[in-house]
């Protein structure tokens, strides 16, 4: 083998040590874990028990929760006419959120909260689904806005 190579295998050895000194000092040391679920009572009390609430005869807020698969609550019912305040997060990976015939498309992210509201107006059914692959069980990841009226 030649010496330069061997002298570029030798630095890339200690590189190599060296970052992983790093990643154990970082790990057990300064207590810096790497990124993991968040457990949904720490992130908000809102989200403790996610679903609709009143504010008012024609508002809401609703508090949804997505998680490998499913949106919690995935059926909710609302009046015709109803302005819906959509404060969502996620419990586990990056999730998506669409609604249907709506101008909502949000990304849904471990530790942050993304908000949008919508007015209905017209009463049917309106899909929300999960638009970012999420795993095994994305496609299944759906849910619905009942709009009555
Ligand atoms: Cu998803």
């Amino acid at each position: 083998m030649n010496k330069f190579e061997l002298k570029a295998l030798g630095l890339a050895g200690i590189v190599i040590i060296i970052f992983l000194f790093a990643l154990l000092y970082n790990a057990y040391s300064r207590k810096i874990n790497v990124p993991n679920c968040v457990p949904l009572s720490e992130q908000s009390t809102y989200f403790k028990n996610p679903g609709l609430k009143k504010v008012d005869d024609s508002t809401f807020d609703l508090y949804i929760t997505a998680q490998m698969w499913a949106f919690i609550p995935s059926d909710v019912t609302v009046p015709k006419g109803s302005t819906v305040h959509i404060y969502i997060t996620s419990k586990d990976v990056v999730h998506g959120f669409l609604i249907d015939r709506k101008a909502v498309n949000l990304m849904v992210i471990p530790g942050a909260i993304n908000t949008a509201t919508v007015k209905f107006d017209v009463a049917g059914n309106y899909h929300m689904t999960c638009h970012e692959y999420c795993g095994t069980g994305h496609q299944n990841m759906e849910g619905n806005i009942k709009v009555t009226e």
